[in-house]
């Protein structure tokens, strides 16, 4: 049953990549699914919205999917009544009009700025500070997504593992997954002892080795490419004169299957049944975390380097549990990845503690799973966004 008197809206601007649309999506289907509230999502990219969900309509002012009523965010923006809990998302600065629309509300909305997530420890200081408007009666709390106890933690739907669970418990599930995406099934890829690991990443000067190593190793690896930024680098290493979605190239024991963009779900779907994942940035990053595979992660370049302190800072959470080999293993892969130099020499020593980090991606997804989710923490913070009538809470989904 829908909560009309609970009404939030959320403000995603598309700064680059799917990221900014990635996460809020993500977030807005999961508060509307699991707390019946009504929920507005402002973007002012559908075209990049498309990419990552081929069901939105690119020019279509107002539509409803999934429960989510998605506005396309124009300027000026149309006279809106604001909700009772106003998510400027990811450093978006919402319209100044509608900053006003909120002032004149009684009461004042909550007005949440979500930031992007990181592991470091500072997060725990700022998470949940007001900041007062210089001249409005308004107050915007920081709202910090994270790992460590003091945050606002990470997105994560209540019937998510189940769902993971299932599928990786399925074959047949997996074999009809990998015919619809084009590859050949599971029982082809048991007799031929395939690993296989899908690769989502930003362009990188580590790529031509991690080909490489693929190619020369002992054993076939299908590498599984969603079309991006790393494609047309791929493309070059095979000396192919055009990439597509379609496209299979295979060099020694490496096969790379390029595929379109998939869904956020087929997404999902991909990094649960592979071996391993390549992933980048934030989203792809904690779901690949969620999957309990192992993973090498990308973060999104930054100035003066403060992605490699995001980076530092993740991977002493994420190696603290691993044996000392494991972990200095980690660790020397994902900076070499990260600092774009030659992982070749890694490879072959990565493949070999596959079994062992796969076991740890299961620990530290179960662990993480331990954690209250983001929206509940959202809907909590907000009062359950009780407006007088009746308090929020989960819905089994
Ligand atoms: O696309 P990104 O590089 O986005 C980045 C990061 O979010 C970064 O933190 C931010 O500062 C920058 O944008 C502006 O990586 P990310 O975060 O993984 O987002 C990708 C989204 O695309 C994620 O929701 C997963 C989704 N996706 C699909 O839905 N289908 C696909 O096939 C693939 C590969 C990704």
């Amino acid at each position: 049953m829908r909560n009309p008197a609970a009404h939030w809206d959320i403000f995603c601007s598309v700064i680059d990549n799917y990221g900014d649309i990635g996460v809020t999506w993500r977030l807005a289907r999961q508060l509307a699914t699991e707390y019946a509230i009504s929920v507005r999502l402002w973007v002012d990219d559908l075209a990049a919205f498309r990419h990552i969900y081929p069901e939105v309509n690119a020019t279509a002012a107002t539509q409803f999917l999934q429960g989510v009523e998605i506005r396309h965010w124009t300027t000026p923006l149309p006279a809106t009544e604001p909700g009772s809990v106003v998510i400027e998302a990811l450093a978006c600065n919402l319209p100044d009009s509608f900053i006003h629309a909120m002032a004149e509300k009684s009461p004042s909305p909550v007005w949440i700025n979500l930031e992007y997530l990181s592991a470091e420890n500072w997060v725990q200081g700022v998470h949940g500070l007001p900041s007062p408007h210089p001249r409005l009666p308004l107050t915007k709390h920081f709202f910090m997504p994270g790992y460590l106890a003091k945050t606002g933690g990470l997105t994560r739907e209540a019937q998510l593992y189940h769902a993971r669970d299932a599928f990786q418990g399925d074959i047949n599930a997996q074999s009809r997954f990998w015919a619809e995406i084009g590859l050949p099934n599971n029982h082809a890829l048991h007799l031929r002892r395939h690993l296989r690991i899908s690769l989502f990443s930003y362009e990188s000067a580590s790529l031509a080795g991690l080909l490489a190593a693929c190619s020369q190793g002992p054993q076939p690896i299908d590498l599984v490419v969603p079309l991006g930024k790393a494609v047309p680098q791929i493309a070059t290493w095979f000396a192919a004169t055009h990439a597509q979605a379609g496209d299979h190239w295979q060099r020694g024991n490496l096969n790379v299957h390029v595929l379109p963009m998939l869904s956020q779900d087929d997404y999902d779907r991909l990094l649960w049944a592979c071996d391993c994942n390549f992933v980048r940035g934030e989203d792809s990053f904690v779901r690949a975390q969620f999957a309990a595979r192992p993973l090498i992660w990308q973060a999104y370049r930054q100035e003066e380097g403060a992605h490699l302190d995001k980076l530092a800072a993740f991977l002493d959470l994420y190696c603290a549990d691993l044996p000392p080999a494991g972990a200095s293993l980690v660790r020397e892969m994902w900076q070499a990845w990260n600092r774009e130099e030659d992982i070749h020499a890694l490879w072959p020593a990565w493949i070999a503690a596959l079994p062992v980090l796969s076991e740890h991606a299961r620990a530290w997804a179960t662990h993480l799973a331990e954690q209250t989710d983001l929206a509940a923490n959202l809907v909590e913070f907000s009062g359950g966004a009780t407006t007088g009538s009746e308090t929020l809470r989960r819905n089994p989904a």
